[in-house]
């Protein structure tokens, strides 16, 4: 049980109904054991940060370290996609006899996309319920300053483009279009 193992990340994949609520997978694979008294291998996960004890919980296949007897593969599920993860694999003997760890290997985690603005909300930048000039004035600073722009500007201020039924589509950034659109919707020349 002296031989290194080499551990790879094969996939991550999310899933999930709402921005908040995402399960994630992650499926690792290693290269296998030559000993012909390998019995298996542990896998360790920890969440946070690479240092200090394995001792992730949030899968549903259990604690650290998962036993994942004679596989070479292997898929964790329901893991937190807002935090990242660290793996590391061992292999043991039919006597327990416990390998050195493998390299680390580490899953990032997800980049929860911004909320995709209603109509309510849309234009909303100060994000108080209502779509006046103070939100047209908001995203205009923002803007031009793109160090102000919020998750609420983000999400409600993108309103330029325009859909075909003449709904905010956004196009990603907050620049003038948008500020100027919220205008015109504030004075009362479109509406959505
Ligand atoms: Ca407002
Ligand atoms: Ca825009």
């Amino acid at each position: 049980m002296k031989k290194s193992i080499c551990l790879l990340l094969l996939a991550v994949s999310c899933f999930g109904a709402s921005a908040q609520v995402f399960a994630k997978d992650v499926t690792l694979n290693w290269d296998r054991n030559t000993e012909p008294d390998l019995a298996g291998y542990k896998l360790y996960y920890k969440a946070g940060s690479s240092t200090g004890t394995f001792d992730g919980s949030d899968a549903v296949q259990g604690k650290s370290p998962v036993d994942v007897k004679n596989l070479d593969t292997f898929t964790l599920n329901g893991l937190d996609p807002a935090k990242d993860y660290f793996f590391e694999v061992t292999a043991y003997d039919a006597s327990g006899n416990e390998s050195a760890f493998s390299n680390m290997v580490q899953a990032y985690a997800a980049v929860v996309p911004p909320a995709v603005p209603d109509t309510a909300a849309a234009g909303d930048g100060n994000g108080d319920g209502v779509v006046n000039i103070a939100d047209a004035l908001v995203i205009l600073q923002a803007s031009l300053k793109p160090a102000l722009q919020t998750q609420t500007m983000k999400a409600a201020g993108d309103v330029w483009p325009l859909d075909a039924n003449g709904k905010p589509k956004g196009d990603g950034v907050i620049n003038l279009n948008d500020a100027r659109l919220i205008l015109q919707r504030a004075v009362g020349l479109v509406s959505w």
